[in-house]
């Protein structure tokens, strides 16, 4: 087992100044015990942690890293603006030539507007779904993350047609009220919420593919509905494309899946490794935020020139040929674990869609949270420390998805699918 012993004196002192010694909870493992390493470095597809191990990256910075760790054309870039200013608070060219790249590629995106991270996207768009419509209800899929705002840390209600609780202490239950909270990949209860609540519902939000809870396709019946009953409703459909914007595909999930979404909210993928976000759509609709418009929202690092440099070097270097080796690159891992798992026993299963992936420790698909619950997260957490024992790192949670880059080549995916065959069998 290797040396961590750096690390854990690090978390000690992070745990008297951090609350729970991180900066974002997950990255804490209390899902898989232990204490995390703490990381020093990034190369290619590789990290470096305090005590000088490598392991084979996974997590990616949470799916941004489509290009690897450090790529040049990112770094580069971040270089030259370092030369002309951080932070300006005043329009800059490259703002309008990131929103240009953005449009181009995202499918109904005509305008978009800047903000510094997915949180801030989704709930700038729900804000823009109850201005535009003068309705107040939202609904989301349980299972389905959206960052944490207030009307979006909401669980499901005792009933499909059951106003949503509060999912954290903070949140309002009168905040939470205002947001219905349905079983992902149900059509059935969207309709009958729809038939009970449609005219007062603002918008529908969801994840075109669910990867906060893995990752879980949606199902053809689903999007369908989804579409429909927002149309004859006039609701508003935002698809949050924080991880699989430029991921899944050039135009993100609504791309690949050819879904009609009115806005699309954007993340942490289109900073190319730094702090960014963003929300765009139909003119109608984005030209009614302020200034052209009454709906407020407004931010002062928005915009910022280093995030902007970096998220462009990474869109402009996402070329025909980046899709096709991130579909063969994940095919292959894909059909490397799902062999090692057969050759040890069964009782899991790979689910992929494009370079995003997650393993669940049960027989049948996953299709919704409550599928997800099922897993066998004992066995979880021992294959999770048997890879990080051989040098490959997956997020410390069943709950989040793997995410491969151009730069994991056939050693590591090799190396890879070898150190899955020997966790497996622990
Ligand atoms: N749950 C977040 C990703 N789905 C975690 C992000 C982080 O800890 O950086």
């Amino acid at each position: 087992m290797a040396d961590r012993r750096r690390s854990a004196e690090l978390m000690k002192r992070a745990e008297a100044r951090i609350p729970g010694g991180v900066n974002s909870p997950v990255r804490a493992w209390s899902a898989v015990g232990g204490s995390p390493p703490f990381i020093e470095a990034g190369e290619g597809c590789r990290v470096r942690d305090a005590d000088g191990n490598w392991y084979i990256d996974y997590i990616g910075s949470w799916g941004p890293l489509i290009l690897g760790h450090r790529p040049h054309a990112v770094t580069e870039a971040l270089r030259e603006v370092l030369e002309s200013g951080t932070s300006f608070g005043a329009p800059t060219e490259r703002e309008v030539v990131f929103a240009e790249t953005i449009c181009a590629r995202v499918p109904g995106c005509d305008l978009v507007r800047l903000v510094n991270s997915g949180t801030e996207a989704t709930m700038s768009a729900l804000r823009l779904a109850r201005g535009a419509t003068g309705r107040d209800l939202i609904v989301k899929f349980e299972g389905n993350y959206h960052g944490h705002s207030d009307g979006l840390l909401v669980a499901a209600g005792s009933g499909a047609e059951t106003l949503g609780q509060p999912d954290s202490p903070g949140v309002p239950a009168a905040i939470a009220n205002l947001t219905l909270s349905l079983p992902y990949n149900d059509a059935a209860a969207l309709e009958s919420t729809f038939a009970a609540h449609g005219d007062d519902i603002a918008a529908v939000i969801f994840e075109p593919v669910a990867g906060n809870m893995g990752c879980v396709p949606p199902e053809d019946d689903f999007l369908s509905a989804l579409q429909s009953l927002c149309r004859t409703h006039g609701s508003v459909l935002i698809a949050d494309e924080v991880m699989t914007g430029f991921r899944v595909a050039s135009g993100g999930a609504i791309e690949r899946f050819g879904i009609d979404a009115d806005l699309v909210c954007l993340g942490k993928v289109i900073g190319g490794g730094l702090p960014v976000g963003a929300y765009g759509g139909k003119a109608e609709l984005m030209s009614q935020m302020a200034p052209a418009g009454p709906i407020y929202q407004a931010g002062t690092l928005s915009g910022n020139p280093l995030a902007v440099a970096a998220g462009q070097a990474m869109l402009d270097a996402l070329g025909p040929g980046t899709y096709d080796r991130l579909e063969a690159s994940a095919a292959h891992l894909e059909a490397g674990i799902t062999a090692a798992i057969a050759k040890n026993g069964g009782g899991a299963r790979v689910q992929r869609v494009g370079s995003m992936m997650a393993v669940y420790f049960r027989d049948d698909p996953v299709r919704c949270l409550a599928d997800a619950r099922t897993c066998d997260l004992e066995r979880f957490g021992r294959v999770f420390h048997g890879l990080l024992d051989r040098g490959v790192s997956i997020a410390p949670s069943a709950y989040e998805a793997a995410f491969v880059s151009t730069v994991h080549d056939d050693e590591a995916l090799d190396a890879t699918i070898a150190a899955w065959d020997r966790a497996l069998a622990l």
